[in-house]
């Protein structure tokens, strides 16, 4: 979803990484390329004027460390920035001291309100809540029917209503009754939306919140209309006074502009995000994660917390150090390989890389533990002098190490091969932004050999 955005943006910083120093010069023309990358990610241009001023501070200001470069500072504090205008830390749900906790779910039309209770009737049977759900919207039948066809599917319980409950608040008030009465804590209360904000459908939901003193009211917003979803969450906002906003199709080409803006120009936290059309596609908002992904940074800082706790420090700091300076050899992949198996599934520190930039075409790429403990063997099988120096592996050399490994010569081209694929990999890495990122921040010996290509 941001991943246009990112890309712009480690553009910025690839062009920051020839300068020596930071200068007010080469700052005011990162500003302008970060400035356009916002705009054209469809952001709201105070929201960009704001981000910019507050990183141009930042920059200028005492809090520059010497000790990094300048692509390293920018990124430090544009990831800062970010992270504060996104809204610092996660949003909660809030719920009421005394049960059932009312939550009002509104916005326009095909926004996505009925899915999203559904989503969050499961999210919520799933934290330890029991939710039951109810559809106030009195004028079509055929969304009533909808929301009945979706709580079977999230097996919730849904307040079906009398012929007699004609108006929004009766059927709302008597499915909070109910709720109590079943030891439900949870009422998810779908209303009615319109294509364009109206006065009607104001008065409508302003009666419920009354008779009902909602624990929340969430606003739903399509992503995908970009600012002009910012704009109908701030005008019911100010109309009805929201509690948070879920933001949903996510998944979709959607630039991200919604996402990046809806904190500041509302002041209403994103609470969470809907990212496809099934059930369990919806995701507490985690706006530090927000951030890496927008910097194309993956979850690299958890990455790296994960590997710190696992991994002997000073041989990371060897290993690094020979990365960089592509002085690495079959043994040392060796090493690698076991400091993988260490960290455990692979498919969990894939799951945290980068997934734009310089890794992107990699990122399909799966390792399969099995394969890794082949690995090991055939370099165990090679003698001191072949692990160090891969070119003197001959034919007779190859034949005689898959005998001693138990594995066939064409394991072996397969393995030489990968490692040389992986020292070229490592030397671009080494030589561009993300290699010098790393190599200041510790990075775990594994890295990026979990994205090996087979
Ligand atoms: N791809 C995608 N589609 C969604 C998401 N949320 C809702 N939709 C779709 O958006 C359409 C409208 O959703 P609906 O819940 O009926 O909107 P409502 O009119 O606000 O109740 C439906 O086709 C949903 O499947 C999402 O997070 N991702
Ligand atoms: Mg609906």
């Amino acid at each position: 979803m941001f991943d246009n955005l990112s890309e712009k943006l480690q553009r910025v910083f690839k062009n920051l990484r020839g300068e020596g120093k930071l200068t007010a010069a080469n700052m005011e023309s990162a500003l302008r390329e970060i400035r356009i990358a916002l705009l054209e990610a469809d952001v709201n241009f105070k929201v960009v004027k704001q981000l910019i001023e507050n990183i141009r501070a930042k920059a200028m200001g005492e809090e520059v460390l010497a000790a990094l470069s300048p692509s390293q500072q920018v990124i430090k504090i544009v990831n800062e920035e970010l992270i504060k205008i996104l809204g610092s830390h996660e949003s909660k749900l809030r719920f009421a001291n005394d049960p059932p906790s009312v939550f009002l779910i509104v916005g326009l039309q095909g926004s996505g309100k009925t899915t999203s209770a559904g989503k969050l009737a499961r999210w919520l049977s799933r934290n330890g809540h029991s939710p039951m759900l109810v559809s106030v919207d009195v004028y079509r039948p055929a969304a009533r029917e909808q929301l009945r066809v979706i709580a079977r599917e999230v097996n919730q319980p849904i307040y079906e209503g009398a012929p007699e409950e004609k108006t929004p608040s009766e059927l709302a008030r008597s499915a909070r009754r109910e709720s109590a009465n079943t030891g439900r804590d949870v009422l998810l209360v779908d209303t009615a939306g319109r294509l364009h904000i109206d006065d009607q459908l104001m008065v409508e939901l302003q009666e419920l919140k009354e008779q009902l003193h909602p624990a929340e009211i969430l606003f739903v917003a399509d992503a995908m209309t970009g600012q002009d979803a910012v704009k109908s969450a701030d005008e019911f906002h100010k109309r009805l006074g929201i509690t948070g906003v879920i933001l949903t199709k996510m998944d979709g080409d959607a630039r991200g502009g919604a996402a990046l803006s809806i904190r500041h120009v509302t002041g209403q936290p994103l609470k969470f995000v809907g990212v496809g059309e099934k059930f369990d596609a919806l995701e507490p908002f985690h706006p530090d994660r927000a951030a890496n992904r927008i910097l194309g940074m993956g979850d690299i800082l958890s990455l790296i917390d994960k590997a710190a706790q696992e991994i002997d420090q000073k041989k990371a700091v060897e290993m690094q150090r020979k990365l960089l300076e592509n002085d690495f050899t079959l043994e040392d992949f060796r090493d690698q390989l076991r400091q993988i198996r260490k960290l455990g599934p692979l498919g969990s520190l894939l799951d945290m890389m980068p997934k734009v930039g310089m890794l992107k075409d990699l990122k399909d790429v799966k390792v399969d533990e099995k394969e890794i403990g082949r690995v090991v063997a055939i370099i165990d099988s090679m003698t001191p002098r072949e692990r160090d120096n891969h070119m003197i592996i001959n034919g007779s050399r190859r034949r005689r190490i898959a005998r001693g490994s138990g594995t066939s010569v064409q394991d072996v081209n397969q393995l030489l091969k990968q490692y040389s694929q992986a020292r070229k990999m490592m030397k671009s890495l080494s030589g561009g932004f993300l290699g010098k990122k790393l190599g200041k921040m510790k990075l775990p010996p594994g890295f990026p050999f979990g994205d090996m290509p087979r």
